[in-house]
């Protein structure tokens, strides 16, 4: 890394710190910034995971047998005593598995269901309404959606099989009609498609609807994604570096897709509110090179270019939600290419700082957000997908690195005509703002 910038705003990411301090050492200017090749950024992430141990956000992460290679994590409150429990699916094994929580960080042994082969997707809600949370799974092997409807008191009734189309990878739920009960809908890699089930409100489900979405739907998500208040879908189609909104017409139908770029072979999306105005943005990670986009909604239905920020290799999984405790949203990234997390706290313009890195297991393949500890604040767990535990990383106390932190966020937002030329954040410019 031969230039880059000098000054202290960075701290709040730990990358950013070696960054700093390499060129504080080497006292280049800061005008060739944007020459710091990837490949540097990605070595000082892997460097930085050694040094997450040092006070920060999280404490080290705590392992609990879940299953084998498990895909995708979820939290719930499966009893409804104030709890929270974990979910993971186990594409090694066929199942899922719950594992009870104490309401205090600590987590029971998996207890499993079988569900499909290769199990890959995991979404909870209420299937059926009556109160207790149903877990709907993926099974990327035989071309089925795995239903398991809750008891309420953390074990779960028979799974039901429903098809899907090819290679399902993604599962969601959402009420897509607007008649007020759950219905599911599936990403199928390996044809391309989304298969829509219409849900009867009693837990069963229609066969699928098949819709076109592109090649090698990755993952998708269920949200409100244009003007009116019909959830509708956004799928990543990891084939030609996309995701596409499928707008609801209400009635179980959809309009067709429409394309957004990200970056190459994106992995995940998510939704969540980065800019402030009500109106869902689009998350995506990018496998393809290591990076997280924000695509901010431009209130006419559709989406910006938006940002990509480093992340670690292989990000497989993003979440926003507030792990600083400052009330502004944060993004946590999953690595499945090198056992961590890459947290980036999010500033008032909505943008984001550079990562600070978090070990978790090998091959992190999803995480979940949740108080899992009783305390009030976001912890963190994470699915180690070649492994066989789940990673919980517990928010810490406000200490003297998160005040470090917030202290450099302040000075951020003090300097916000500057940001673009962080090396933690190869933003590029939105069009309409
Ligand atoms: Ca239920
Ligand atoms: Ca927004
Ligand atoms: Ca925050």
């Amino acid at each position: 890394m031969d230039a880059c910038p000098t000054g202290g705003r960075f701290r709040a990411g730990l990358v950013a710190v070696l960054v700093a301090a390499a060129c504080a050492v080497a006292g280049q200017p800061r005008a060739a910034q944007n020459d710091l090749p990837q490949t540097d950024l990605l070595q000082a992430g892997l460097v930085a995971a050694s040094a997450a141990f040092q006070p920060g956000l999280f404490a080290a992460p705590v392992d609990y047998l879940s299953g084998h290679g498990p895909g995708s994590v979820a939290v719930g409150d499966l009893r409804a005593d104030g709890r929270t429990d974990l979910i993971t699916v186990n594409v090694g094994d066929g199942t899922a598995a719950v594992l009870l929580g104490d309401g205090k960080g600590a987590f029971g042994p998996p207890v499993t269901y079988p569900v499909g082969p290769g199990p890959s997707g995991l979404a909870t809600g209420d299937l059926n309404g009556d109160g207790a949370i149903d877990l709907a799974v993926s099974n990327q092997y035989n071309a089925t959606v795995t239903v398991l409807l809750g008891r309420g008191d953390g074990t779960f009734g028979t799974p039901v099989a429903y098809p899907t189309g090819s290679g399902p990878s993604g599962v969601a739920i959402g009420d897509l009609t607007g008649r007020g009960t759950a219905d599911l809908a599936v990403s199928d890699q390996f044809d391309g498609t989304v298969a829509v089930l219409l849900g009867h409100g009693d837990g069963t489900f229609e066969p699928p609807r098949i819709l076109p979405a592109g090649p090698s739907p990755s993952s998708l998500t269920v949200g409100r994604l244009d003007d009116d208040d019909r959830p509708d879908l956004a799928v990543t189609n990891a084939g030609n570096g996309t995701v596409v909104v499928l707008s609801s017409a209400g009635d179980g139908r959809f309009g067709p897709p429409q394309p957004y770029l990200t970056g190459p072979g994106p992995s995940s999306v998510s939704t969540g509110d980065v800019t402030g105005d009500g109106r869902a943005d689009l998350l995506v990670t990018n496998a393809g090179n290591a990076t997280v986009s924000v695509l901010p909604a431009t209130g006419r239905g559709g989406f910006g270019a938006g940002w990509s920020y480093p992340t670690g290799p292989g990000p497989s999984s993003v979440t926003l939600g507030d792990v600083t405790g400052d009330d502004v949203g944060d993004l946590a990234v999953a690595n499945a290419g090198n056992a961590t997390v890459s947290v980036l706290a999010g500033r008032d313009d909505a943008t984001f700082a550079p990562q600070q890195v978090y070990l978790a297991g090998p091959g992190p393949a999803s995480l979940a957000e949740g108080d899992l500890t009783g305390r009030g604040r976001t912890d963190m767990v994470v699915a180690n997908g070649r492994g066989s535990t789940v990673s919980v990383l517990a928010a810490e106390a406000v200490s003297a690195a998160s005040t470090a932190a917030s202290d450099d966020a302040d000075i951020a937002r003090g300097s916000a005509g500057r940001r673009r030329s962080c090396p933690g954040t190869r933003e590029t410019a939105m069009p309409g703002m």
